[in-house]
């Protein structure tokens, strides 16, 4: 999965999207093409920041980032546009624009996000985050965080089928960096074989996060190599989604791990 970031902040890619004040489509699509051409499967197509302290994206500027970017990826390539949103009214459009999968960062906990999600047909991924973007990450407090994710996540999902969104349609996430200390994220991907037990497929975003400056004094634009690392160690964990911003790198890192379980069961 690759990461297309329509905000003006994001951390990941610095707004180089934008020209100015306004997002450079060109520029977007150079992107997307790119990373559909370096092996992306899905696009991932956000519109709100969810750095930190970011200022609320209000929901035409939230429709005017990301529908644009939908209806080109669609028309233009032959992956599946995923789009990063809390907002149901953006879901229903995107949907309608020819998005094929909702990947939401609040599991669809906002007001009338469950019932618009279920109106689209579309899957949907849920992740786990503790709190909102501004404060989730001033001291976050778990008794045990990989069972309080497991819980969440099994909850929305009796919520979203309840809703009549069928459980081959959801996709899981730990949401690593949202509301986690460096520790809670470690925990969580040494423990994601737990979460995988949940028996449905597990997306995973480690790319370029703040545990690996954290952890190695990094910053974002040399995170490369730990974002690989923690790309395998999570797909040896059971993800099957990662979400990165570097997919040629991640491509070839997974294909050494494909290459390893096409060798199948243990050679005599
Ligand atoms: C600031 C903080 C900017 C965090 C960007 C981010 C995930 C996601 C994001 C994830 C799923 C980033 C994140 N992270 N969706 N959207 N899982 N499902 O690192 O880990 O791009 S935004």
């Amino acid at each position: 999965m690759g990461v297309i970031n329509t905000t003006p902040d994001s951390f990941s890619d610095g707004g180089t999207l934008y020209r100015g004040k306004r997002l450079d489509i060109d520029r977007t699509m150079q992107r997307a093409h790119s990373m559909a051409e370096a092996g992306a499967a899905i696009l991932d197509i956000g519109g709100e920041s969810t750095r930190p302290g970011a200022t609320a994206v209000s929901l035409q500027e939230e429709m005017d980032r990301v529908l644009p970017v939908v209806e080109r990826v669609k028309a233009e390539l032959e992956v599946v546009c995923s789009v990063d949103t809390s907002a149901p009214e953006v879901m229903r459009a995107a949907a309608a624009a020819g998005a094929g999968l909702l990947n939401d960062v609040r599991a669809l906990t906002r007001e009338g996000a469950l019932a618009a999600a279920a109106a689209t047909g579309l899957p949907v991924c849920l992740m786990h985050m503790r709190g909102e973007p501004d404060t989730m990450q001033s001291a976050p407090r778990y008794t045990d965080v990989v069972r309080d994710v497991c819980d969440f996540l099994n909850t929305r999902v009796a919520v979203c089928e309840a809703q009549g969104i069928a459980r081959h349609q959801l996709v899981l996430d730990p949401g690593f960096g949202f509301g986690k200390t460096v520790e809670h994220n470690l925990q969580l991907l040494q423990a994601l074989p737990r979460i995988s037990a949940l028996g449905l497929p597990l997306l995973v975003g480690l790319s370029r996060k703040s545990m690996i400056g954290n952890l190695l004094g990094r910053a974002v634009d040399a995170r490369l190599p730990a974002s690989l690392a923690l790309a395998v160690l999570a797909v040896e964990r059971g993800a099957s989604i990662i979400r990165s911003h570097d997919v040629a790198a991640t491509a070839d890192a997974l294909a050494m791990c494909a290459a390893l379980d096409d060798l199948g069961e243990e050679q005599e």
